[in-house]
């Protein structure tokens, strides 16, 4: 086996203070990232979105194949024709694929088979996974890889003041079909990306998480 090559690990992020203190200034600013259903049709230039991507890009994944590709939409039109698909296959979740009790877990949430968020943010990111590299080869754990990916977008996007809603229309074919996108590519997220709406609401439900002693066990 070749011996790998190693390099001293440069430009090491320094917070300037202790570890505490930064990881209370960083919560501080995730608590208050916020799922967003209504955006504003306000722009956001290409040049952020490549930098959010880049960030999304940086994430951590098995043997560093960077199982992903994001495809970020602008037009209008490729978004219109999203929005349609997404909201027909969702009719079919709210009206008979989603249980009883699925429906009712998402009631507090208000949502429904309408979607206009894909027509009114700015950009819609459709994150997807490779099954296979560009060249055929093998990729490892792909669904933790893109989530992590996604996870540093949406932190990405938040520190940037825009909001995201992370959105699984299912089946999610259509996607790879709108998007022109080959086989070996599924389609795994679809991000709005935007500044919310000057009077956008957020459902009361969606505030309440886990207290810590409830997610965190010390051993
Ligand atoms: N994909 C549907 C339903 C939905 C499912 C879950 I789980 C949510 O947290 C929110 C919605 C939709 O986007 O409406």
């Amino acid at each position: 086996m070749a011996q790998p090559e190693y390099v001293p690990l440069r430009d090491r992020y320094d917070p300037g203070t202790t570890a505490e203190e930064a990881a209370q200034a960083f919560h501080e600013i995730m608590v208050k990232r916020r799922t967003v259903r209504e955006y504003s049709d306000r722009p956001v230039s290409e040049e952020t979105i490549r930098w959010l991507i880049r960030c999304a890009g940086s994430a951590p994944s098995g043997a560093n194949k960077q199982p992903w590709r994001f495809v970020c939409v602008q037009d209008p039109d490729i978004k219109r024709e999203i929005r349609l698909a997404a909201e027909e296959e969702e009719r079919a979740f709210y009206e008979h694929r989603a249980g009883k009790d699925w429906l009712e877990d998402l009631e507090p949430l208000g949502t429904d088979s309408s979607k206009p968020f894909i027509e009114v943010a700015p950009w819609v990111i459709v994150a997807f996974k490779l099954t296979k590299t560009d060249d055929g080869g093998n990729v490892y754990y792909i669904n933790e890889s893109v989530g992590l990916a996604c996870g540093f977008l949406l932190a990405a996007a938040h520190a940037a003041g825009l909001a995201t809603l992370t959105h699984t229309p299912s089946p999610m074919g259509f996607l790879s079909k709108v998007l022109g996108r080959p086989e070996h590519e599924r389609p795994f997220l679809l991000i709005p990306v935007g500044y919310p709406a000057d009077d956008v609401r957020i459902p009361k439900a969606a505030l309440s998480k886990k207290p810590l002693d409830e997610i965190m066990l010390v051993r």
